[in-house]
């Protein structure tokens, strides 16, 4: 259920940004802390002859551009993973959500309810939408969060790495049983899969 336990290539990039940015905050915390243990030692009055710009300037503008820069760069770039590029792999699948149940529905008419079949190792585009309020699709070890709006369809690419099942949840308050909104994924393998939808919707 760990968003830093990823098992998908959208999730890994996701936990990648966090591991970037927890290391990151903390060489900055480093860095203030002997800036500031410094200021102490050296006491008061001290050595005036430097010029407060060249600290502004690097310090203070510089650096922290860089970093926001960088960011934004990165984050751009997970950002355009999750878009459904075109793909002769890729299953659509329609999810709708509601208070308080995800309805799924397959290529080859197939459909279940809080349960998410999706083949392992093949992009999937989820095709999101939601009957009655706003709702969020969050599978934290598989890709970020999307929102489910009613009268509107969000599509969000997600991919299982392996089999297996994983726990999904809504990411966004709908309602007294906003709490127990989950549901679960199974991937399948290619064998799985086919024998799921049916010989005739791969
Ligand atoms: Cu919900």
């Amino acid at each position: 259920m760990s968003t830093i336990d990823p098992a998908g290539p959208h999730a890994r990039s996701v936990a990648g940004l966090w591991w970037a940015m927890l290391g990151g905050a903390t060489l900055l915390t480093l860095l203030v802390f002997a800036l500031l243990a410094l200021a102490f030692r050296r006491g008061g009055g001290g050595d005036r002859t430097q010029d407060p710009r060249l600290w502004i300037g690097w310090l203070g503008l510089a650096m922290p551009g860089a970093v926001l820069l960088a960011l934004l760069g990165f984050a751009l770039v997970i950002g355009a993973r999750t878009l459904p590029v075109p793909s002769d792999d890729a299953v659509a699948i329609d999810v709708v959500a509601r208070q308080y149940a995800w309805n799924v529905a397959y290529p080859g008419g197939r459909r279940t309810q809080d349960v998410l079949h999706i083949p392992a190792g093949r992009p999937v585009n989820l095709r999101i939408t939601a009957t009655d309020v706003i709702h969020s699709l969050w599978v934290p070890r598989l890709a970020g969060k999307m929102d489910a709006i009613p009268g509107h369809t969000n599509v969000l690419r997600i991919e299982a790495d392996a089999p297996g099942t994983y726990q999904g949840e809504c990411a966004e308050y709908c309602g007294t049983g906003h709490k127990d909104h989950g549901f679960t994924v199974v991937a399948h393998d290619a064998a799985g899969w086919t024998a799921f939808v049916g010989e005739n919707a791969r």
